[in-house]
């Protein structure tokens, strides 16, 4: 049915500069102590912990128009971009461990330099496309998309830290899934440059099953191809990822969650995945950050084979009575 790859490499990105809360930098730290590197082994991969990047801070880092610490999210993200690359032309499937969500500028781009013919599903609560010159906030983590889409060439400026990157994305490749906290700027472009994607208004219209559908239909149309999966927590209700910067009522539930992931990986395709914005400085008490770093675990497991059916580790047969 499925293709599985024998091997996944976890890759901890420890960085928060995208955007101005502390925290976010302990996001691999505490999806590992969830147990993740374990449940991954436990369905039948060998999995490569190849550590967490050790990010260079830049001193100085004035910001460049509105836009905060362009230089050290540009190296950060050049640094992840190379490490991604080098991982997913050694064969393995890529998970990224976040830190905050414009990581998925070098994840997404790193990845695309071993399949150029990727696309791209974005489970957000946020659209994170504005450019330097919509973003409300300044936070370069409510960009990356921008800075991915050829068609948003001629609408970026050169900022400091980001000259190694040429976009390298169509719109048609990219599907959004869990929207609800759009800016307008953002709306404008997702209109304008005509990009597929399904709010939680869609969710409840259509079900969580028909929006996988037409998201594998929308991307797949003319040929299968490459997978990657930037998948932030905060596309979650709150009441199930509450340790996150920006939560926003009304997201997924666990079971649309899942159901996500698992049609994720039943096309056989994903070859790489982010999981970021885990912040366990945000949750109120130990139990909400465990609660949001266990979600993450499961999400990351499901897209990579784990299932509720109970398929996901094959035994040859039922022992005998002795
Ligand atoms: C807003 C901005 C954002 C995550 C907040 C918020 C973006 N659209 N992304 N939290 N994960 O600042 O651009
Ligand atoms: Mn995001
Ligand atoms: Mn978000």
């Amino acid at each position: 049915q499925q293709s599985r790859a024998q091997s996944v490499a976890v890759l901890g990105a420890p960085f928060s500069r995208g955007q101005k809360r502390r925290g976010l930098e302990h996001g691999p730290k505490v999806i590992r102590e969830a147990g993740l590197i374990e449940r991954l082994s436990g369905l039948d991969y060998s999995v490569h912990d190849f550590g967490d990047l050790n990010f260079h801070h830049p001193e100085k880092d004035e910001p460049y128009m509105e836009v905060n610490s362009p230089r050290t999210v540009g190296a950060a993200n050049k640094a992840l971009s190379g490490a991604v690359s080098r991982a997913i032309g050694a064969g393995h499937t890529l998970v990224m461990l976040g830190g905050d969500h414009s990581l998925a500028i070098g994840s997404v781009s790193g990845h695309a330099q071993q399949c150029p013919d990727l696309c791209l599903i974005w489970v957000d609560a946020h659209a994170d496309i504005n450019t330097p010159m919509t973003s409300p906030s300044g936070n370069l983590h409510g960009q990356p998309v921008a800075f991915m889409l050829k068609e948003l060439q001629d609408k970026m400026p050169a900022l400091p830290g980001f000259s190694w990157l040429k976009p390298f994305l169509s719109a048609r490749d990219l599907v959004y899934i869990g929207l609800r906290d759009v800016d307008p700027g953002e709306y404008h472009l997702l209109k304008n440059l005509g990009v597929q994607y399904f709010t939680m208004r869609d969710i409840d219209r259509l079900g969580i099953q028909r929006v996988m559908e037409a998201t594998f239909d929308h991307l797949m149309a003319r040929k299968q191809r490459p997978i990657h999966l930037s998948f932030d927590i905060d596309a979650f209700d709150p009441s199930l990822a509450p340790a996150t910067g920006t939560p926003v009522n009304g997201g997924l539930t666990y079971r649309e969650g899942i159901y996500l992931t698992e049609e994720i990986h039943n096309t056989g395709l994903l070859s790489a995945m982010d999981l970021v914005e885990v912040n366990p400085v945000l949750g109120a008490n130990p139990e909400a950050v465990d609660a949001t770093a266990s979600l993450a675990v499961d999400v990351i497991a499901s897209s990579l084979g784990q299932t509720r059916e109970g398929a996901h580790v094959s035994i040859d047969e039922i022992p005998v009575a002795k």
